[in-house]
Protein backbone atom coordinates (compact mmCIF):
# COMPACT_ATOMS: atom_id res chain seq x y z
CA UNK A 1 0.00 0.00 0.00
CA UNK A 2 1.72 3.07 -0.90
CA UNK A 3 -0.12 6.77 -0.46
CA UNK A 4 -0.68 8.96 -3.27
CA UNK A 5 2.58 11.39 -4.32
CA UNK A 6 0.76 13.54 -6.93
CA UNK A 7 -2.16 14.56 -4.26
CA UNK A 8 0.42 15.25 -1.75
CA UNK A 9 2.60 17.14 -4.05
CA UNK A 10 -0.56 19.34 -5.40
CA UNK A 11 -1.71 19.78 -1.82
CA UNK A 12 1.87 21.42 -0.41
CA UNK A 13 1.64 23.44 -3.96
CA UNK A 14 -2.17 24.75 -3.22
CA UNK A 15 -1.56 25.31 0.63
CA UNK A 16 2.07 27.15 -0.43
CA UNK A 17 0.25 29.94 -2.53
CA UNK A 18 -1.56 30.94 0.32
CA UNK A 19 1.22 33.71 1.41
CA UNK A 20 3.79 33.10 -1.61
CA UNK A 21 6.37 35.28 -1.90
CA UNK A 22 8.12 36.42 -5.17
CA UNK A 23 11.31 34.68 -4.28
CA UNK A 24 9.30 31.43 -4.18
CA UNK A 25 9.04 31.30 -0.25
CA UNK A 26 5.74 31.47 2.11
CA UNK A 27 5.18 34.30 4.65
CA UNK A 28 1.99 32.95 6.90
CA UNK A 29 2.54 34.60 9.76
CA UNK A 30 0.51 32.21 13.13
CA UNK A 31 -3.04 34.30 13.55
CA UNK A 32 -2.99 36.24 10.52
CA UNK A 33 -5.80 36.66 7.81
CA UNK A 34 -3.17 34.25 5.68
CA UNK A 35 -3.24 31.65 8.68
CA UNK A 36 -6.73 31.80 8.49
CA UNK A 37 -7.09 31.19 4.99
CA UNK A 38 -4.72 28.30 5.15
CA UNK A 39 -6.83 26.48 8.26
CA UNK A 40 -9.81 27.01 6.24
CA UNK A 41 -8.76 25.07 3.78
CA UNK A 42 -6.85 22.59 5.76
CA UNK A 43 -10.02 22.22 7.40
CA UNK A 44 -12.15 22.06 4.25
CA UNK A 45 -9.98 19.25 3.09
CA UNK A 46 -10.70 16.89 6.04
CA UNK A 47 -14.16 17.66 5.64
CA UNK A 48 -14.03 16.32 2.67
CA UNK A 49 -12.10 13.42 3.36
CA UNK A 50 -14.75 12.65 6.08
CA UNK A 51 -12.96 13.92 8.86
CA UNK A 52 -14.34 15.14 12.29
CA UNK A 53 -13.10 18.60 13.03
CA UNK A 54 -12.81 20.29 16.21
CA UNK A 55 -10.48 23.24 17.25
CA UNK A 56 -9.32 24.10 20.85
CA UNK A 57 -8.86 27.07 22.78
CA UNK A 58 -5.82 27.75 21.83
CA UNK A 59 -6.79 27.40 17.89
CA UNK A 60 -4.85 23.78 17.73
CA UNK A 61 -7.03 21.50 15.01
CA UNK A 62 -7.55 17.78 15.09
CA UNK A 63 -9.39 16.08 12.28
CA UNK A 64 -10.53 12.51 13.03
CA UNK A 65 -11.20 9.31 11.52
CA UNK A 66 -13.15 7.09 13.27
CA UNK A 67 -11.79 3.72 14.34
CA UNK A 68 -13.44 0.17 15.73
CA UNK A 69 -12.98 1.60 19.00
CA UNK A 70 -14.35 4.90 18.49
CA UNK A 71 -13.60 6.48 21.99
CA UNK A 72 -9.97 4.65 21.86
CA UNK A 73 -7.17 7.15 22.43
CA UNK A 74 -6.44 8.12 19.03
CA UNK A 75 -2.97 7.80 16.84
CA UNK A 76 -1.92 11.46 16.16
CA UNK A 77 0.12 12.83 13.07
CA UNK A 78 0.64 16.76 12.51
CA UNK A 79 2.74 19.90 12.60
CA UNK A 80 1.75 23.34 11.82
CA UNK A 81 1.26 25.78 8.85
CA UNK A 82 2.75 28.91 10.71
CA UNK A 83 5.65 30.03 8.84
CA UNK A 84 8.79 32.47 9.33
CA UNK A 85 8.66 36.10 8.01
CA UNK A 86 10.88 34.59 5.47
CA UNK A 87 9.61 30.99 5.19
CA UNK A 88 9.50 28.19 2.56
CA UNK A 89 7.27 26.03 1.23
CA UNK A 90 7.95 22.93 2.98
CA UNK A 91 8.58 23.64 7.05
CA UNK A 92 5.63 22.31 8.88
CA UNK A 93 3.17 22.73 6.03
CA UNK A 94 4.64 18.88 4.71
CA UNK A 95 3.87 16.97 8.20
CA UNK A 96 0.02 18.36 7.83
CA UNK A 97 -0.23 17.17 4.36
CA UNK A 98 1.58 14.17 5.05
CA UNK A 99 -0.97 13.26 8.02
CA UNK A 100 -3.96 14.22 6.13
CA UNK A 101 -2.73 12.62 2.86
CA UNK A 102 -2.37 9.28 5.68
CA UNK A 103 -6.32 9.72 6.39
CA UNK A 104 -6.79 10.30 2.36
CA UNK A 105 -5.11 6.74 1.61
CA UNK A 106 -6.33 4.95 4.30
CA UNK A 107 -10.34 6.22 3.03
CA UNK A 108 -8.57 5.01 -0.76
CA UNK A 109 -7.91 1.30 0.88
CA UNK A 110 -10.89 1.55 2.87
CA UNK A 111 -8.99 0.38 5.91
CA UNK A 112 -10.74 0.13 9.48
CA UNK A 113 -8.32 0.54 11.90
CA UNK A 114 -9.07 -0.35 15.19
CA UNK A 115 -7.78 2.90 16.74
CA UNK A 116 -8.85 6.23 15.65
CA UNK A 117 -6.53 8.24 13.21
CA UNK A 118 -5.93 12.17 13.86
CA UNK A 119 -4.35 14.84 11.72
CA UNK A 120 -3.37 17.90 14.03
CA UNK A 121 -2.23 20.91 13.17
CA UNK A 122 -0.71 23.13 15.72
CA UNK A 123 -1.42 26.97 16.21
CA UNK A 124 2.43 29.10 16.67
CA UNK A 125 5.08 26.37 16.14
CA UNK A 126 7.69 28.99 14.89
CA UNK A 127 7.16 31.42 17.78
CA UNK A 128 8.33 34.53 15.45
CA UNK A 129 5.12 36.66 15.86
CA UNK A 130 4.44 35.34 19.52
CA UNK A 131 6.58 33.97 22.22
CA UNK A 132 6.77 30.46 23.42
CA UNK A 133 7.57 28.82 20.48
CA UNK A 134 5.97 25.79 20.00
CA UNK A 135 3.47 27.69 22.18
CA UNK A 136 -0.15 25.80 21.38
CA UNK A 137 1.15 22.46 21.59
CA UNK A 138 3.14 22.81 24.61
CA UNK A 139 0.11 24.32 25.86
CA UNK A 140 -1.89 20.95 24.89
CA UNK A 141 1.22 19.18 26.75
CA UNK A 142 0.45 21.07 30.01
CA UNK A 143 4.21 22.76 29.51
CA UNK A 144 1.99 26.17 29.28
CA UNK A 145 -1.08 27.18 30.60
CA UNK A 146 -3.67 28.40 28.62
CA UNK A 147 -3.80 31.89 29.57
CA UNK A 148 0.04 32.50 29.29
CA UNK A 149 -0.35 31.61 25.41
CA UNK A 150 -3.23 33.71 24.96
CA UNK A 151 -2.07 36.49 26.92
CA UNK A 152 1.33 36.46 24.97
CA UNK A 153 1.45 39.81 22.39
CA UNK A 154 3.53 40.68 19.16
CA UNK A 155 5.53 43.46 18.76
CA UNK A 156 3.03 45.55 18.29
CA UNK A 157 1.10 45.02 21.25
CA UNK A 158 -1.73 42.71 19.82
CA UNK A 159 -2.48 39.66 22.44
CA UNK A 160 -2.27 35.95 20.79
CA UNK A 161 -6.67 35.37 22.57
CA UNK A 162 -7.62 38.56 20.54
CA UNK A 163 -6.00 37.59 17.32
CA UNK A 164 -6.80 34.19 17.24
CA UNK A 165 -10.39 35.67 18.09
CA UNK A 166 -10.31 37.71 14.48
CA UNK A 167 -9.16 35.12 12.46
CA UNK A 168 -12.29 32.70 13.93
CA UNK A 169 -10.42 29.69 15.41
CA UNK A 170 -10.79 30.06 19.51
CA UNK A 171 -12.10 26.76 19.59
CA UNK A 172 -14.59 25.17 22.35
CA UNK A 173 -12.21 22.18 22.65
CA UNK A 174 -10.49 21.73 26.21
CA UNK A 175 -6.39 22.33 25.44
CA UNK A 176 -5.53 19.12 26.34
CA UNK A 177 -6.17 16.60 29.28
CA UNK A 178 -7.09 13.75 26.71
CA UNK A 179 -4.38 10.76 25.99
CA UNK A 180 -3.28 10.02 22.66
CA UNK A 181 -1.57 6.63 21.82
CA UNK A 182 1.18 7.68 19.61
CA UNK A 183 1.76 10.91 17.93
CA UNK A 184 4.00 10.69 14.90
CA UNK A 185 5.29 14.21 13.23
CA UNK A 186 7.00 14.34 9.25
CA UNK A 187 9.13 17.16 8.98
CA UNK A 188 11.94 18.23 6.54
CA UNK A 189 15.08 18.11 8.11
CA UNK A 190 16.21 21.26 8.00
CA UNK A 191 19.95 20.98 7.97
CA UNK A 192 22.21 18.70 5.52
CA UNK A 193 22.73 15.37 7.11
CA UNK A 194 20.40 13.19 5.01
CA UNK A 195 21.63 14.84 1.70
CA UNK A 196 25.28 14.64 2.83
CA UNK A 197 25.04 10.85 3.37
CA UNK A 198 22.47 9.62 0.90
CA UNK A 199 19.84 8.87 2.82
CA UNK A 200 16.28 9.49 2.13
CA UNK A 201 14.51 8.98 5.74
CA UNK A 202 15.38 10.37 8.92
CA UNK A 203 14.63 8.57 12.29
CA UNK A 204 14.47 10.54 14.99
CA UNK A 205 15.74 9.60 17.90
CA UNK A 206 15.25 13.32 19.84
CA UNK A 207 16.15 16.61 19.83
CA UNK A 208 18.15 19.23 21.26
CA UNK A 209 17.41 21.02 23.93
CA UNK A 210 16.56 24.91 24.02
CA UNK A 211 16.92 28.05 26.06
CA UNK A 212 16.28 31.55 24.79
CA UNK A 213 17.12 35.04 25.82
CA UNK A 214 15.62 38.68 25.27
CA UNK A 215 18.30 40.69 26.29
CA UNK A 216 18.09 44.76 27.00
CA UNK A 217 21.02 46.80 26.79
CA UNK A 218 20.75 50.46 28.23
CA UNK A 219 22.74 53.22 27.60
CA UNK A 220 22.04 56.88 26.92
CA UNK A 221 20.49 58.38 23.63
CA UNK A 222 23.28 61.39 22.73
CA UNK A 223 24.52 63.69 20.00
CA UNK A 224 26.72 61.80 17.06
CA UNK A 225 28.56 65.13 16.68
CA UNK A 226 29.09 66.91 20.24
CA UNK A 227 29.40 64.18 22.25
CA UNK A 228 33.28 62.49 22.67
CA UNK A 229 33.69 58.90 22.13
CA UNK A 230 34.66 58.55 26.11
CA UNK A 231 31.93 59.83 27.47
CA UNK A 232 29.24 57.71 25.36
CA UNK A 233 27.20 54.66 27.13
CA UNK A 234 26.74 53.12 23.30
CA UNK A 235 23.90 50.26 23.82
CA UNK A 236 24.73 49.09 20.54
CA UNK A 237 27.99 48.97 20.84
CA UNK A 238 27.73 46.94 24.10
CA UNK A 239 24.57 44.80 22.36
CA UNK A 240 27.81 44.11 19.43
CA UNK A 241 30.30 42.98 21.94
CA UNK A 242 27.89 40.55 23.54
CA UNK A 243 26.46 38.87 20.24
CA UNK A 244 30.17 38.38 19.37
CA UNK A 245 30.24 36.43 22.81
CA UNK A 246 27.07 34.06 22.38
CA UNK A 247 29.07 32.94 18.92
CA UNK A 248 32.31 32.32 20.55
CA UNK A 249 30.71 30.12 23.31
CA UNK A 250 28.71 28.74 20.72
CA UNK A 251 31.86 27.42 18.89
CA UNK A 252 32.91 25.69 22.29
CA UNK A 253 31.33 21.99 21.79
CA UNK A 254 30.29 20.84 18.59
CA UNK A 255 26.42 20.00 19.37
CA UNK A 256 25.74 23.47 20.83
CA UNK A 257 24.09 26.34 18.67
CA UNK A 258 24.04 30.37 19.70
CA UNK A 259 22.15 32.58 17.52
CA UNK A 260 20.94 35.99 17.92
CA UNK A 261 18.08 36.53 15.22
CA UNK A 262 16.24 39.58 16.52
CA UNK A 263 17.60 43.08 17.17
CA UNK A 264 15.76 46.04 18.01
CA UNK A 265 17.67 49.35 18.33
CA UNK A 266 16.41 52.63 19.71
CA UNK A 267 15.81 55.58 18.70
CA UNK A 268 17.79 53.73 15.69
CA UNK A 269 18.48 57.55 14.27
CA UNK A 270 21.62 58.10 11.89
CA UNK A 271 23.12 60.62 14.05
CA UNK A 272 22.02 59.43 17.50
CA UNK A 273 24.12 57.27 19.91
CA UNK A 274 21.73 54.41 20.86
CA UNK A 275 20.33 54.60 24.51
CA UNK A 276 18.51 50.78 24.04
CA UNK A 277 19.38 47.97 22.02
CA UNK A 278 17.13 45.25 21.94
CA UNK A 279 18.59 41.71 21.03
CA UNK A 280 17.09 37.64 21.34
CA UNK A 281 19.34 35.20 22.52
CA UNK A 282 18.87 31.21 20.79
CA UNK A 283 21.14 28.83 22.22
CA UNK A 284 20.82 24.80 21.84
CA UNK A 285 22.88 21.69 22.99
CA UNK A 286 22.52 18.07 23.65
CA UNK A 287 22.16 18.45 27.20
CA UNK A 288 21.03 20.77 29.97
CA UNK A 289 24.44 21.50 31.19
CA UNK A 290 26.22 22.85 27.68
CA UNK A 291 23.02 25.25 27.90
CA UNK A 292 24.07 26.29 31.49
CA UNK A 293 27.40 26.49 30.34
CA UNK A 294 26.21 29.06 27.75
CA UNK A 295 23.96 30.97 29.85
CA UNK A 296 26.28 31.44 33.06
CA UNK A 297 29.23 32.61 30.31
CA UNK A 298 26.71 35.14 28.43
CA UNK A 299 25.92 37.04 32.37
CA UNK A 300 29.26 36.86 32.88
CA UNK A 301 30.08 38.26 29.81
CA UNK A 302 27.48 40.94 30.24
CA UNK A 303 28.53 41.99 33.94
CA UNK A 304 31.78 42.90 32.42
CA UNK A 305 30.86 44.66 29.27
CA UNK A 306 28.02 46.78 31.57
CA UNK A 307 31.00 47.84 33.94
CA UNK A 308 33.53 48.33 30.99
CA UNK A 309 30.47 50.73 28.69
CA UNK A 310 28.57 52.04 31.94
CA UNK A 311 25.49 50.37 30.57
CA UNK A 312 22.57 48.09 32.31
CA UNK A 313 22.28 45.06 30.71
CA UNK A 314 19.19 43.23 32.43
CA UNK A 315 18.84 38.98 30.57
CA UNK A 316 15.40 37.68 30.70
CA UNK A 317 14.95 33.98 29.65
CA UNK A 318 11.67 33.37 27.42
CA UNK A 319 12.05 29.63 26.90
CA UNK A 320 13.43 26.64 27.83
CA UNK A 321 12.82 23.04 27.24
CA UNK A 322 15.59 20.26 27.36
CA UNK A 323 17.03 18.00 25.20
CA UNK A 324 14.02 14.96 24.25
CA UNK A 325 14.51 11.55 24.01
CA UNK A 326 11.63 9.99 21.64
CA UNK A 327 9.62 6.47 22.58
CA UNK A 328 11.69 3.44 21.49
CA UNK A 329 8.93 1.67 19.89
CA UNK A 330 7.89 4.59 17.64
CA UNK A 331 11.01 5.25 16.88
CA UNK A 332 11.14 1.28 15.47
CA UNK A 333 8.02 1.63 14.37
CA UNK A 334 9.67 4.51 12.13
CA UNK A 335 12.65 2.36 11.54
CA UNK A 336 11.02 -0.71 10.48
CA UNK A 337 8.86 1.12 8.22
CA UNK A 338 11.36 2.92 6.44
CA UNK A 339 13.22 -0.60 6.14
CA UNK A 340 10.10 -2.47 4.99
CA UNK A 341 9.76 0.05 2.08
CA UNK A 342 13.80 -0.13 1.24
CA UNK A 343 14.52 3.56 1.79
CA UNK A 344 18.27 4.28 3.00
CA UNK A 345 17.79 5.44 6.35
CA UNK A 346 20.03 6.98 9.34
CA UNK A 347 19.50 7.90 13.10
CA UNK A 348 19.92 11.79 13.67
CA UNK A 349 18.85 13.98 16.07
CA UNK A 350 17.28 17.49 15.72
CA UNK A 351 18.52 20.24 15.88
CA UNK A 352 14.86 22.33 15.29
CA UNK A 353 12.28 22.35 18.07
CA UNK A 354 9.52 20.74 16.81
CA UNK A 355 5.61 20.38 18.36
CA UNK A 356 6.58 16.83 18.51
CA UNK A 357 9.50 17.70 21.65
CA UNK A 358 6.25 18.51 23.84
CA UNK A 359 4.38 15.90 22.83
CA UNK A 360 6.71 13.53 23.81
CA UNK A 361 6.25 14.44 27.21
CA UNK A 362 2.06 13.58 27.08
CA UNK A 363 2.46 10.78 24.56
CA UNK A 364 4.68 7.90 23.12
CA UNK A 365 6.05 10.12 19.96
CA UNK A 366 8.90 9.90 17.39
CA UNK A 367 9.67 11.99 13.79
CA UNK A 368 10.26 11.43 10.31
CA UNK A 369 12.92 13.17 8.24
CA UNK A 370 13.56 13.79 4.61
CA UNK A 371 16.03 15.71 3.00
CA UNK A 372 15.69 19.34 1.87
CA UNK A 373 17.75 20.64 -0.88
CA UNK A 374 21.27 22.03 0.59
CA UNK A 375 19.94 21.60 4.13
CA UNK A 376 18.58 24.88 3.70
CA UNK A 377 14.93 25.80 6.02
CA UNK A 378 14.01 29.32 7.43
CA UNK A 379 14.86 30.48 4.23
CA UNK A 380 12.36 31.46 1.08
CA UNK A 381 14.57 29.04 -1.11
CA UNK A 382 13.40 26.10 1.19
CA UNK A 383 13.10 23.21 -1.54
CA UNK A 384 12.56 19.26 -0.72
CA UNK A 385 11.96 16.36 -3.73
CA UNK A 386 8.55 14.88 -4.26
CA UNK A 387 9.98 11.53 -4.13
CA UNK A 388 11.32 12.31 -0.55
CA UNK A 389 8.53 14.15 0.48
CA UNK A 390 6.24 10.75 -0.48
CA UNK A 391 8.88 7.92 0.86
CA UNK A 392 8.30 9.97 4.37
CA UNK A 393 4.71 10.38 4.20
CA UNK A 394 5.00 6.26 3.13
CA UNK A 395 7.16 5.51 6.35
CA UNK A 396 4.59 7.77 8.65
CA UNK A 397 1.47 5.25 6.63
CA UNK A 398 3.67 2.28 7.72
CA UNK A 399 4.30 3.94 11.35
CA UNK A 400 0.33 4.83 11.66
CA UNK A 401 -0.70 1.50 10.14
CA UNK A 402 1.56 -0.39 12.87
CA UNK A 403 0.28 1.64 15.92
CA UNK A 404 -3.35 1.85 14.76
CA UNK A 405 -3.64 -2.02 13.92
O1 LIG B 1 13.16 27.12 16.26
C1 LIG B 1 12.91 25.98 15.93
O2 LIG B 1 13.68 25.07 16.16
C2 LIG B 1 11.62 25.67 15.20
O3 LIG B 1 11.80 25.95 13.84
N1 LIG B 1 10.52 26.45 15.72
MN1 LIG C 1 8.74 23.31 11.63
MN1 LIG D 1 10.48 26.31 11.50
Amino acid sequence: MRINAGRLWDSLMHMAKIGATPKGGVKRLTLTELDREARDLFVAWCKEAGLAVSVDGVGNIFARRRGREAGAAPVVSGSHLDTQPSGGRFDGCYGVMAALEVARSLNDHSIETRLPFEVAMWTNEEGSRFLPVMGASGAFAGVHTTQEILGARDLEGVSFGDALRAIGYAGAAPVGGRALAAYFEAHIEQGPLLENTGNTIGVVTGALGQRWFDVTVTGMDAHAGPTPMQLRRDALLGASFLIQEVNRLAKVTEHARGTVGMLVNRPNSRNVVPGETVFSVDFRDTDVGGLDRMEQGLRAAAAKIAAEQRLQIEIRQTVFFPPCRFDRDCVAAVRDGAGRLGHAHMDIVSGAGHDAVHIAGVAPSAMIFVPCEGGISHNEIENAKPEDLAAGCDVLLQAVLAKTA
